[in-house]
């Protein structure tokens, strides 16, 4: 078992991971003083169970609180499979979301313009008339389908369950169309199954892990970068491929700086060169797959010398990690990565990482993919929901029939009115997500949300969308608040437990006392029929043979699996959930929607003169926009740069450390300037930001105008005609030393 030091090992090392080295010890050191006043105490830790909202993999901990029961730090749960007793720095961290005094304190009402921060205070009663009345107005009037939810958050599932018993099921999360969509659904057409979260990766075991972009270290999803240092420890082979020198890279046996875009010409070229060379799982293809000999005539032409010419990548390379996967099959993984909505081709390049793993017989096997199970809680009783009469499908005749959840750009765009359409979006209930920084193409985003009659923002900070909501509800943070419990997919079915270590601060709230209450003002009561949420967790608790009183003492319970079958057992027949009921490596699914049921390479638009790709991704210490004013997240990285390759910087006169604005290929500049930084850890043709930062909400005191944000910049989507997802890698920007004065800008 890795220690904790070697956890930390993994976000600072690496030729290139010296600046986050640093970051990562004062982080430590800020965390040890909070660490001295509390030992420093001699009473019992009082200590509340809570599972993490920093970020969506939900570790599990422990929250600790002072004699006068001021919080004082979290720990991770060591029961928990999601951290093992860990948190990373922004999980411990997450003490500072309770502390910011810049937090939503009361609800407020809009009296000025949109976009204007005019708001009044109100009373909660009022803020629920107010919504209340217009929610029946746009119900009479359009019907309750034209209300839209978008949420990215635990207490989101109440304000579903709200919108489900009000008659709308448009409900959307930007996890979807703006993170894992392709990957999933491409997953589905060809095992069957999702690949989920935590994802079902059973990095632990593996011999050999090929990361495509996923950029685990940065992408600090805590259980996964563990098993990643362990898989290390144990001699696994790390094949990265990246146009940057990511964290990954620096762990890597192969980096692969691939010319961004061009991911799935080396993926078939690997297919091909395992087909050619007989180094696929024969009796696993022979046994559960479907198409085998198509896809074999398919990829012949993808060639290494053919895949060099398109994406940089030395031939000889391309063949010896081909050769790598093969040693370690059928413990290897070819990881689906999470965040793929990259250029509109994106759900068949998660087939052919799909595929590629198929071949290699590592679906169901030891060291490659596992089969997870969930503890299921089952439903408070209420009434059936309303069957609605029309969904967000309505929106796009024939399109996106693969997709499996709800588009939240597909909302936004059926949101602005259109002769065509029979009826639009008219209201719009926000949860825990920042759409003006989360959504591609701004304009759009503002054109919907100036054509609605409702926009109710449920946020704990006033955010960029805040300032667009005609109501703003505050929510308390998590550690003042219940939730309902965490059921996810793991090796063992297991649960854990939030509950509030302290009393809401301000006019404060959570979730579901919000929904709760707006249900009774809407005449849903029945849907909401227990009496408060404790209630509700112990009734559920009492169903699988545990109880709240249990929980508040473990936090977290695990059950033994039903079945063993983790892994499929040798020879085992199996029927997957597929049309043809084997792993599709010719998904009907997709030709029978018109596509290609086997993935093809088609090549992507480059920078023009002067232009650089646009890529981005994440750092260890911060979430999205959502942890960038965190006090005690802020001193570790106030704002980003951007990496700039040094003949780059050469030929423009740039220096390290300047500040520059960033124009893209539709004359959109940066609203906040960005330090330029200096680097070989990235190719010459693209330019690199973490994001989250360039904040314009001024009651962000520590956020505002805190480096660039890439959102503003990506104007141009690629959009996949296979489930609507937004691919955000195609734009390209120039570098302006000045502001244009005068220039409006047009974000
Ligand atoms: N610290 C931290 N961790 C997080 C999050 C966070 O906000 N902060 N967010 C979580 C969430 S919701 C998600 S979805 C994940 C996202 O994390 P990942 O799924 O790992 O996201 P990616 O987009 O694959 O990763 C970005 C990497 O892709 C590289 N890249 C850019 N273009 C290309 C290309 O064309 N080809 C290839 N091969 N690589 C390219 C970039 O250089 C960068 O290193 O992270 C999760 N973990
Ligand atoms: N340009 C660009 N766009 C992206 C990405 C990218 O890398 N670049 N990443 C994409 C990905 S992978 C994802 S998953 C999405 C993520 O998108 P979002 O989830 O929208 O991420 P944030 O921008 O951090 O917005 C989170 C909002 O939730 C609020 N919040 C935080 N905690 C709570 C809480 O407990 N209760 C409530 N009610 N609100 C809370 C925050 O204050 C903030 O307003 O973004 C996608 N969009
Ligand atoms: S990975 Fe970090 S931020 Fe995410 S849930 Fe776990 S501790 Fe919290
Ligand atoms: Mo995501």
């Amino acid at each position: 078992m890795s220690n904790r030091r070697e956890f930390i090992k993994i976000s600072s090392l690496g030729a290139g991971g010296l600046a986050l080295a640093a970051n990562t010890f004062s982080w430590s050191r800020g965390m040890s003083f909070a660490q001295d006043i509390f030992d420093d105490k001699a009473e019992e830790p009082i200590r509340t169970p809570t599972y993490c909202e920093l970020c969506f993999w939900k570790c599990a901990g422990w929250v600790y609180k002072d004699d006068i029961g001021d919080i004082r730090k979290i720990t991770g749960n060591d029961d928990d499979p999601h951290c093992n007793g860990r948190f990373c720095p922004r999980g411990t961290g997450g003490v500072g979301m309770y502390y910011d005094k810049d937090r939503l304190r009361r609800p407020l009402i809009r009296t000025g313009e949109k976009g204007e921060q005019t708001f009044r205070e109100a009373s909660w009663d009022e803020a629920f008339d107010y919504i209340a009345k217009k929610m029946n107005k746009i119900a009479e009037e359009h019907g309750p389908e034209c209300i839209a939810l978008f949420t990215h958050g635990s207490g989101g599932k109440f304000f579903s369950t709200l919108l489900k018993a009000f008659g709308s099921t448009n409900i959307a999360a930007p996890s979807f169309a703006q993170c894992r969509g392709p990957r999933e659904v491409g997953f589905l057409a060809t095992f069957g199954e999702l690949v989920l979260s935590p994802e079902r990766t059973d990095i632990r075991d593996t011999k050999c892990l090929v990361l495509i972009g996923s950029h685990l270290g940065e992408n600090m999803h805590n259980g996964q970068v563990q098993e990643m240092s362990d898989a290390i420890d144990k001699g696994a082979t790390i094949i990265t491929v990246d146009p940057r020198y990511s964290i990954a890279a620096g762990k890597s046996k192969y980096w692969l700086p691939i010319k961004p875009s061009t991911d799935l010409a080396l993926l078939l070229t690997w297919i091909n060169l395992i087909i050619q060379n007989e180094w696929y799982d024969k009796d696993y293809v022979e046994k559960y797959t479907y198409g085998f000999d198509v896809l074999k005539e398919t990829v012949k032409p993808y060639t290494p010398e053919w895949a060099y010419g398109i994406t940089g990548l030395k031939p000889d390379m391309i063949y010896d990690t081909a050769k790598a996967m093969h040693d370690a099959a059928p413990a290897v993984i070819i990881h689906p990565g999470r965040h793929v909505t990259w250029y509109g081709d994106d759900t068949q390049r998660s087939r052919a990482i799909a595929i590629l793993n198929a071949i290699l017989g590592s679906w169901g096997r030891r060291g490659g993919f596992y089969y997870p199970e969930v503890a299921s809680l089952p439903d408070y009783p209420h009434p059936p929901f309303p069957e609605p009469k029309r969904t967000w499908r309505d929106a796009f005749p024939g399109k996106f029939n693969l997709a499996n959840e709800v588009l939240s750009t597909g909302i936004c765009e059926a949101t602005i009115p259109n002769t065509a359409r029979d009826c639009s979006f008219k209201g719009w209930f926000v949860y825990g997500t920042n759409l003006i920084k989360t959504l591609p193409n701004r304009k759009q985003t503002l054109e919907a949300i100036q054509s609605l009659d409702l926009l109710v923002a449920i946020d704990t900070m006033p955010m960029e969308i805040t300032g667009y909501a005609d109501v703003i509800l505050p929510e308390c943070t998590y550690l003042e608040r219940y939730d309902l419990l965490r059921t996810s997919p793991h090796r063992e079915p297991n649960i854990a437990l939030r509950m509030p270590a302290a009393k809401p601060k301000y006019d404060t709230k959570p979730a579901w006392w919000m929904a709760k209450k707006l249900a009774s003002k809407l005449g849903l009561d029945e849907y909401f029929a227990w009496n408060d949420i404790e209630k509700l967790l112990d009734w559920q608790l009492k169903q699988i043979g545990s109880s709240l009183d249990e929980m508040k003492r473990i936090g977290v319970k695990k059950f033994p699996r039903k079945y063993d079958d983790l892994y499929f057992w040798p020879n085992q027949d199996f029927v997957f959930n597929t049309n043809s009921g084997k792993i599709e490596l010719y998904s009907t699914d997709m030709e029978n929607e018109g596509f290609d049921p086997i993935p093809k390479y088609t090549p992507h638009p480059e920078p023009p003169e002067g232009y650089y790709r646009l890529i981005y991704g994440r750092a260890p210490m911060h979430t999205f926009s959502r942890t960038i004013n965190n006090p005690n997240l802020v001193d570790l990285m106030a704002e980003n740069s951007v990496w700039i390759n040094p003949k780059v910087t050469k030929i423009w006169g740039l220096k390290n450390g300047q500040e520059i604005y960033l124009q893209n290929q539709d004359g959109v500049v940066s609203e906040f300037p960005i330090k330029v930084r200096a680097t070989e850890r990235i190719r010459w043709d693209s330019v690199y930001i973490v994001h989250g930062f360039g904040h314009s909400n001024k009651k962000l005191t520590r956020a505002f105008g805190k480096g660039a944000s890439d959102s503003e910049l990506i104007t141009n989507v690629m959009m996949d005609p296979v489930m609507g997802g937004t691919g955000m890698r195609g734009n390209f920007v120039t570098f302006l030393t000045e502001k244009p004065i005068g220039e409006e800008v047009k974000s």
